[in-house]
């Protein structure tokens, strides 16, 4: 299987984390977003979206990458995509919850706080700032709640949604996202982050700098 990717992003890394964790040999085609190579009439005849991650197993061809990470789960006949209809609904909500609501609000810090500097796309909008925050932090209690209670996502045992949420906190030093006061919630990211898998992936994220200064 070839996985088309800008390893830095967190919707790639997530998905080169998993793939790792269910050791599943990928081959990674690096595609240079700042570049723009995501725009390039090779890449969008593969991807008609034009976005990253792609995952590419014969001749079926997967894109966004929640998708692809239920699809690496369930090829490797994983746990991690349980099989009994309210766990895996309770997967899905989760993810789709990430979806709708944790992912942009986080996404606002991330590109007010990190992605406008990388792009040289001028300063934070302070206005915009205050947004993410006051978006995210709802959602912050409740994840917090939400880990008093259990140690993943999805009750004692990790499963795809713990790798997809994680993605949203990939870079939330950098976006101005202090997760301190979210003992439990912080509790909960460590544990993933330890994880052997989440470590190798984690080694592609400090070359979204060197990929933007070389764009
Ligand atoms: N919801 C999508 C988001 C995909 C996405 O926006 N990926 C970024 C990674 S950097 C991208 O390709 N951006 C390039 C663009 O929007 O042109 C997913 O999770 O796969």
């Amino acid at each position: 299987m070839d996985l088309y990717v800008f390893p830095p992003a967190p919707s790639c890394l997530k998905v080169i984390a998993l793939a790792h964790h269910l050791k599943l040999k990928l081959n990674l085609k690096e595609v240079n977003v700042p570049r723009g190579e995501q725009k390039a009439r090779e890449f969008l005849e593969l991807n008609r979206n034009g976005r990253l991650p792609l995952l590419v197993d014969g001749a079926f061809k997967l894109w966004e990458s929640d998708a692809i990470l239920i699809y690496l789960a369930e090829k490797a006949h994983s746990t991690m995509m349980p099989r009994h209809p309210a766990e895996r609904a309770d997967v899905l909500r989760w993810m789709f919850w990430g979806y709708a609501h944790l992912g942009p609000a986080t996404g606002i810090l991330l590109y007010e706080n990190v992605a406008r500097e990388l792009l040289d796309l001028g300063e934070p909008d302070p206005a915009e700032v205050r947004r993410g925050h006051d978006e995210a932090e709802p959602l912050l209690q409740c994840l917090q709640h939400h880990f008093e209670e259990q140690d993943y996502v999805c009750g004692q045992r990790l499963s795809v949604a713990d790798f997809s949420l994680a993605a949203c906190f990939v870079y939330h030093l950098e976006s101005g996202l202090a997760l301190e006061p979210y003992r439990d919630l912080q509790g909960w990211y460590e544990r993933i982050v330890a994880l052997p898998a989440w470590q190798e992936a984690q080694k592609y994220k400090p070359r979204i700098h060197e990929t933007a200064h070389h764009a």
